[in-house]
């Protein structure tokens, strides 16, 4: 573990060497123009010190001289956007075929489900090599899932998903912080990152009794009567669910909404936010009796409909 304070944490993600270099670029302009303005002040202090001989009449002025002093700035800025910007964009557009884990942060810990079905808590288990995709949502207050290693932080929300992706590249454990304050023992919610070779990581998913997050999801839906509604197309009050996810949902009220995980976590929870054109809003909210680790299994059961079809 790197418990030692060190001034750089290890880079161990395909974007951290981009963010590091970014991040040391503008430093270094920083600093030169910090030493180089306080050292022009200084010099002038003392050369036109009171009781000097120095010259105070006008310099002559150059138009080439300003020119020069404000676009070498200007070119050097602007580089600084378009290449953090550049970082950013990779950082923010998900790869396709990223695995996708997903995470309910609550206070002071970090519940983690894998779509192999194995499920931790304040530990992160990842392949080296292959990218991943954090689905992230809090039960309670803000959050923010950290990982210095990766050069990634990005804030868990109550109420909505929000994600992130990375690609591991080195074995090993990482600190984990949440970057939020979240309450009186924030500090102490934190955990370790470990980064595995993809081998040693197909072991670890074997490991342990596992249910499948589909299958899981699946028993909800029979558990709290989902299809009594649900019936299929033509059948029962409630729209068929088979296909809906990725789909256009037309809504009352004129619009339509691409069926992502957003949209089904509000259908499951908050049923008259969107009420499908041509259905009445007879869904009762299932706030109250689901958690949000639940959620997300009923949502994989959802997506699976859509894929089988
Ligand atoms: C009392 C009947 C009823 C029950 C029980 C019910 N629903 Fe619904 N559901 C509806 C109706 C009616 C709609 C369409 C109106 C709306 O959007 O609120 C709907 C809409 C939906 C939608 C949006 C579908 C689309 O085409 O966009 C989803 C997703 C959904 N329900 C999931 C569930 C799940 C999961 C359960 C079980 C936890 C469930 N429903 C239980 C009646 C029901
Ligand atoms: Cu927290």
């Amino acid at each position: 573990m790197s418990t030692d304070f060190s001034f750089f944490p290890e880079a161990a993600s395909t974007i951290a060497p981009r963010v590091d270099a970014v991040y040391l670029f503008i430093l270094g302009i920083t600093v030169f123009f910090t030493l180089l303005i306080a050292g022009l002040i200084l010099s002038f202090g003392i050369h036109y010190r009171r009781g000097s001989k120095a010259s105070r009449e006008n310099p002559p002025t150059s138009i080439w001289l300003e020119i020069t002093w404000s676009v070498i700035p200007l070119i050097i800025v602007i580089g600084m956007f378009f290449w953090g910007a550049d970082v950013f964009v990779d950082m923010r557009t998900m790869p396709a075929g990223a695995m996708e884990i997903e995470i309910v942060g609550k206070q002071l810990m970090w519940k983690v489900q894998h779509p192999s079905g194995r499920a931790e808590i304040n530990t992160l288990h990842v392949p080296t090599g292959q990218p991943v995709k954090l689905r992230m949502i809090s039960e309670d207050v803000i959050h923010s899932y950290y990982i210095p290693a990766f050069r990634l932080k990005q804030d868990v929300l109550p109420g909505y998903y929000t994600d992130f992706w990375f690609e591991a590249t080195k074995p090993g454990d990482y600190h984990l912080f949440c970057a939020e304050y979240c309450g009186t023992e924030h500090s102490l919610m934190r955990g370790t990152v470990t980064v595995m070779d993809p081998d040693e990581f197909a072991r670890w998913s074997a490991q342990e009794s596992r249910t499948l997050p589909v299958e899981a999801g699946k028993e909800l839906f029979e558990r709290f009567r989902c299809g009594s509604c649900h019936k299929g197309a033509g059948a029962g009050p409630g729209p068929a669910l088979a296909g809906v996810y990725g789909s256009l949902v037309p809504l009352k009220g004129g619009g339509a909404v691409v069926a992502n995980e957003q949209y089904l976590r509000d259908s499951i929870l908050d049923p008259p936010k969107q009420v499908v054109a041509g259905f009445e809003p007879l869904m009762p909210s299932f706030k109250t009796l689901l958690s949000e680790a639940e959620v997300l299994q009923l949502i994989a059961y959802l997506k699976s409909l859509s894929v089988a079809e």
